[in-house]
């Protein structure tokens, strides 16, 4: 019995691994370390704390959130855009930390994708039972850079509803140090995020965090 969960770990190996999907949709799985990223989110939101954002349609976003880089995305009832400033404290958003930028780039390269430099990257914290409707990003200037979303912590099933009624809608499990790139056609697919479980193996982990490292301007 031993050593068939040995093997089963040597399998798990922590080297990424990456899976296109097809549509320009890559799964890389092992890419973000934890630990690093977890501790730049909290120096992030010491500077500017997470919150949950009016929307237009006049009811606050499930998932709370923050920003770093240049610009920041941010709602509210007058709708939703980028901005040089957290709208609260009026001062810029903290810098995009390092350890981001090296995940983004190295999910570029396995993704065989040509990297570019992101000027935004928006910070999203789910509790348990926290989801985030179905939705299209389309908000930056140049909608055809791709998106590269760092997943932390809790898993989370993550759903794509292509344009293409030919084509079915896909979910993808996403888990704790996972990277997800949206490319191509499916850059502006509509998509969302079921409510958060909790892991009953892991019942003190109770959050999970979304990095979204989109080129805005
Ligand atoms: C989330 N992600 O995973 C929300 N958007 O919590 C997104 O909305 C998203 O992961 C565009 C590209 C990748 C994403
Ligand atoms: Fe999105």
């Amino acid at each position: 019995m031993a050593d068939l969960f040995t093997q089963e770990h040597d399998r798990a190996s922590d080297e990424p691994q990456v899976t296109h999907l097809g549509h320009g949709i890559f799964h890389i799985k092992h890419l973000a370390s934890t630990e690093s990223c977890l501790r730049r989110i909290d120096e992030i939101t010491q500077e500017i704390p997470m919150r949950h954002m009016m929307t237009p349609m006049g009811y606050p976003t499930k998932a709370s959130m923050s920003n770093c880089g240049k610009y920041g995305w941010v709602s509210d009832l007058d709708g939703y855009r980028y901005s040089e400033r957290d709208p609260i404290s009026q001062q810029p958003w903290p810098a995009l930390p390092r350890e981001f930028l090296q995940i983004h780039q190295s999910a570029c390269q396995l993704a065989n994708i040509p990297s570019f430099l992101p000027d935004a990257c928006l910070i999203n914290r789910y509790e348990i039972s926290q989801s985030m409707g179905r939705h299209k990003d389309k908000d930056e200037q140049d909608t055809s850079w791709p998106i590269v979303s760092i997943s932390l912590g809790l898993s989370a099933v993550f759903e794509v509803y292509p344009d293409n009624p030919e084509i079915s809608p896909m979910k993808i499990l996403l888990e704790d140090g996972d990277v997800l790139i949206l490319s191509s056609s499916s850059r502006l697919w509509a998509h969302g995020v079921k409510p958060i479980k909790a892991d009953l193996l892991q019942p003190n982990l109770t959050t999970r965090y979304n990095l979204t490292l989109r080129r805005s301007h």
